[in-house]
């Protein structure tokens, strides 16, 4: 019952909380001239209370990739089961995550263009969930709306959705009509498909090949559960990438950077206001810009370093975390930078390299880049580092050169020609975005064109086929994602994109005060899907919108 009224005052009323910021922001500052009195970004960060290992200690783990369960009639079958763990994550330390399959990052699914995958999942958490493939061209039904959720064991928090839920999952035809979760927060969609324990979802693995990762989308609630773990990568291949040449094997390193902190029992710090994570959402005041930790991990292990031969690598980088941004520089011991060829961005291969001297990578972007160890004494160090990061944060992951050796690997000029190349003239509607805090009931949130999000209001309809310009505005750092197609990157601030900006994007890191426009195709499935920031806690506190394709 309590949770019933509690839900009714909405989340909007739960984010109570006005604090400074929003008081200047009604006192007519511009929330940019706020926040630009901060350095680099509106978040804060939490401190550790364990002890920290020394940096470039701890090998870099690689995750396991996953084995199907089958692979006959041209699908291959995955199962993962969500759950609580106990692991180390700092030496000596145990720290209770959630999990995919009992890992963090959960397994690697590696899946071939052309060829479906689906993955069952199993909830074995104490809490409602749904996965979303970020950056998957997916049909809408297993596109992870937020409210499209996988009811655990025994779950009584949500009133109204259990009695609908489905026992099963199978049985799709058995979902559909079912109420969602109104109680949790304060809205009712009925559109939402709700199932009981397990769900299976089908990505089709048309798209080009690229990395993507999965990831907790839980309305209201999907920083804290990323950031206890549920995050995994999935990568898709096809024999044209294989024949380009590029580094391969153990010469192909995904890293999956996050920033965590640790509370004196070990487990992961996270300021939510409650800490079950059933019923309010929303942080502590001082963190509603968004949560940093104090420890940088990359695929799980804090300040890792990986032995690497004398030879070109091929780096997989997606920034997973819930807030933090990266501007990633690789120096040598010798004070020497060295170059990152990008290869890729979030939606698969460039149509030619780009090099770079830093690589800045916001949440949930993919920078896919060669560095050349080639030439480096034998023993010698080459340190990832961040540049808007400050003390142990500015550390993320170290390469030690550890042998000499042969490389038959090579970056191609042309890398792919497949890029779409919509024009502006293509485009049959111009639609205006502004991603600014502001008022949600009576405290703060982030908002998009004023509105918090609001599972029940169309925001965008579109037509299936259509090309469109939008034009993004931000007060402050906000990466804004698209799901289901890709897009590209028009102007920055009026003018050209930036070198990284080249690539066909799904996510597009807005820096504060600027302004970008980008162009897409809609195409694939009609139905109801997303965009929003990707500030986990942003997303969390509104700033989300309906994506309708007819
Ligand atoms: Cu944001």
């Amino acid at each position: 019952m309590r949770e019933r009224d509690r839900g009714g005052l909405t989340r909007r009323q739960l984010l109570g909380i006005g604090g400074s910021l929003g008081l200047m922001t009604a006192a007519g500052f511009s929330t940019a001239a706020v926040l630009g009195t901060r350095p680099a970004s509106t978040s804060a960060q939490l401190i550790s209370r364990v002890p920290l290992p020394s940096p470039y200690t701890v090998p870099l783990p690689i995750p396991a990739v996953l084995k199907p369960v089958s692979t006959t009639g041209g699908v291959d079958r995955y199962e993962l089961t969500q759950r609580e763990v106990r692991t180390q994550i700092l030496p000596g330390v145990s720290s209770r995550l959630w999990t995919y399959d009992g890992t963090f990052p959960g397994p690697t699914i590696e899946a071939r263009r052309g060829r479906p995958v689906t993955i069952e999942h199993s909830n074995e958490l104490p809490v409602p969930t749904v996965v979303h493939l970020h950056g998957g061209h997916t049909p809408a039904s297993s596109d992870g709306y937020p409210t499209d959720l996988v009811l655990p064991h025994g779950w009584s928090g949500v009133a109204g959705s259990e009695a609908n839920a489905s026992s099963g999952m199978h049985d799709m035809s058995d979902m559909h009509g079912m109420t969602g979760m109104d109680a949790m927060s304060g809205m009712h969609d009925p559109r939402a498909v709700v199932t009981r324990l397990h769900r299976e979802y089908t990505y089709p693995s048309q798209q080009r090949p690229t990395q993507l990762w999965y990831h907790d989308h839980r309305m209201d609630f999907t920083a804290p559960a990323i950031w206890r773990g549920l995050a995994g990568m999935h990568i898709i291949r096809d024999d044209d990438e294989q024949s380009l040449g590029l580094p391969a094997g153990d010469r192909e390193l995904p890293l999956m950077i996050t920033d965590r902190a640790f509370a004196a029992d070990g487990d992961l710090a996270y300021p939510a206001l409650d800490p079950t994570l059933k019923s309010r959402p929303g942080v502590e005041e001082r963190y509603v810009g968004g949560v940093f930790g104090d420890v940088i991990l990359v695929n799980g292990a804090p300040w890792p370093v990986h032995e690497v031969d004398a030879a070109r690598y091929r780096l997989r980088i997606l920034n997973a975390s819930n807030a933090r941004q990266y501007n990633l520089e690789a120096i040598t011991d010798d004070g020497r930078k060295l170059n990152l060829v990008q290869i890729g961005a979030d939606q698969g291969l460039l149509a030619t390299p780009v090099t770079l001297s830093a690589v800045p990578i916001a949440p949930a972007e993919r920078y896919d880049v060669v560095i050349d160890f080639t030439g480096m004494p034998i023993g010698s160090r080459v340190r990832l580092v961040n540049t808007l990061g400050s003390g142990r944060t500015r550390d993320v992951m170290a390469f030690r050169v550890a042998r000499a050796a042969t490389d038959g690997s090579r970056i191609p000029h042309t890398l792919a020609t497949d890029l779409p190349t919509w024009r502006r003239s293509d485009a049959s509607a111009v639609r205006d975005f502004a991603f600014r805090a502001g008022r949600m009931g009576s405290g703060q949130g982030w908002l998009i064109d004023g509105k918090p999000f609001d599972p029940d209001r169309p925001d965008v309809t579109t037509a299936l086929g259509d090309v469109e310009v939008w034009r993004l505005i931000a007060d402050a750092d906000h990466p804004v994602h698209l799901h289901l197609v890709g897009f590209r990157i028009l102007t920055r601030n009026g003018h050209e994109p930036l070198p990284h900006d080249t690539g066909l994007k799904d996510t597009v890191s807005l820096r504060p005060g600027e302004a970008v426009e980008i162009i897409t195709r809609f195409e694939g499935w009609s139905g109801r899907y997303l965009f929003h920031c990707h500030n986990a806690e942003h997303e969390d506190m509104g700033m989300m919108a309906n994506l309708e394709l007819a």
